[in-house]
């Protein structure tokens, strides 16, 4: 039985009883901007006295309708995205005035052009690596013409000030989220991985800064206390850490299967963990400049080389006494299907703990053979 408090929302729900709060903020004018990414700089969209909402796909319903003009082999992710736009079931893609996206992986990227047809869509040129003063400097000039655009397309003057409260803000949340996240530090974990990435998703549906924060700090507070009244004398399960691509489309098939199988997960070394969280935006430099040195620092597999990636993971797996690191390879991403490689020997060779990969897509076609999978590694964990 997964520990989860009592007024726990699936994903689903916290989604649903977003458009509600979506709509009203609407009506009272407020501007929305979507988004899909760890590299958008939602400081500039709060500067900007507009909303952020994370439209990334993690449903399979929506794929058909991807399919008629996307490919059928390619990331599960793009195509759902792209779907829940081109059929218009998201509301939240309907609500938002403005798309921020970014040039990450080939997929993306290309799917953005599409996209662009439907709704305004602004598309930031990533670089991709971070060697060298040029991938600082040209990523440092995208956020200040993401200023313009923004301010242009939303009809709002951005300030450096508007910037900092924005930047201060957001560095409260993440430090918020970074002690949510390392609730999973202890031995057992009273976290559920599944509760925890859960949060970290359905987050994006609460537009309130402030809040957010505070429902962080009250679940955290609240799991501390549980952690000393009922978990810090049981026996502690397998300690899985997971990394790879987001998990959201395979929470179910994937995270739940895996504690339910008979082991803990206590961290996520993807963007649904404390990648993003765990370094600050610095508030005393120039805002812009200090937004482009934070978010070029995203160690993900769109960048080349990515040795952060491996730094991140080898503290992770310290600091969070992992026992074995299952890696997601969403179908068709080929930047972390290579990177997976790497990771496997550092995991096996260097670490010498248990590595299992696994491949999937969001259909349901490969639930049977995942779940014999997982179940003959965490034998191995026993
Ligand atoms: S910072 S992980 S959110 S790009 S899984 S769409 S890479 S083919 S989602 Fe991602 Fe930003 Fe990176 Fe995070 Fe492409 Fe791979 Fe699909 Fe991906």
């Amino acid at each position: 039985m997964l520990n989860l408090p009592e007024n726990f929302q699936t994903y689903s729900e916290a989604r649903q009883q977003g458009f509600i709060r979506m709509k009203e903020l609407k009506e009272k004018g407020k501007k929305v901007v979507g988004t899909f990414c760890t590299y958008t700089p939602t400081e500039m969209i709060l500067a900007a006295g507009a909303v952020p909402v994370g439209l990334c796909g993690v449903s399979d319903e929506p794929i058909p309708f991807a399919e008629k003009s996307l490919p059928k082999n390619l990331c599960p992710l793009i195509k759902s995205s792209y779907g829940f736009a081109v059929s218009d079931t998201c509301p939240y893609f309907y609500f938002s005035d403005m798309i921020l996206a970014e040039t990450t992986c080939d997929g993306k990227k290309k799917m953005y052009e599409m996209m662009g047809e439907m709704k305004y869509t602004h598309v930031m040129q990533l670089p991709p690596g971070r060697s060298g003063i040029m991938a600082l400097e040209s990523w440092h000039s995208e956020m200040l013409r993401l200023k313009n655009v923004m301010s242009q397309q939303l009809e709002v003057e951005i300030t450096d000030e508007d910037l900092r409260r924005a930047i201060r803000l957001k560095n409260r949340e993440r430090k918020a989220m970074l002690n949510f996240f390392e609730i999973g530090r202890l031995k057992p974990s009273p976290l559920s991985g599944y509760e925890l990435s859960t949060v970290i998703d359905t987050n994006s549906f609460i537009f309130d800064t402030e809040e957010k924060i505070s429902i962080l700090e009250n679940r955290t507070a609240e799991l501390r206390q549980d952690y000393e009244d009922n978990f810090k004398t049981k026996p502690s399960r397998p300690r899985i850490l997971i990394t790879g691509c987001p998990t959201g489309g395979v929470r179910e098939k994937i995270i739940r299967q895996i504690e339910e199988l008979g082991a803990d997960i206590v961290g996520f070394e993807n963007c649904c963990g404390p990648r993003a969280q765990k370094d600050l935006v610095d508030e005393s430099k120039d805002p812009c400049l200090a937004l482009a040195e934070k978010y070029l620092r995203v160690n993900c597999s769109v960048m080349s080389p990515n040795p952060a990636r491996i730094e991140a993971m080898e503290e992770m797996l310290e600091d969070y006494s992992v026992d074995g690191v299952i890696e997601v390879i969403l179908q068709a991403c080929h930047t972390f299907a290579i990177e997976s490689d790497r990771v496997k020997k550092f995991v096996t060779k260097k670490n010498h703990l248990p590595y299992l990969c696994l491949e999937t897509d969001y259909s349901q076609a490969d639930t049977g053979q995942i779940n014999t999978r997982i179940s003959a590694f965490l034998e191995i964990l026993a």
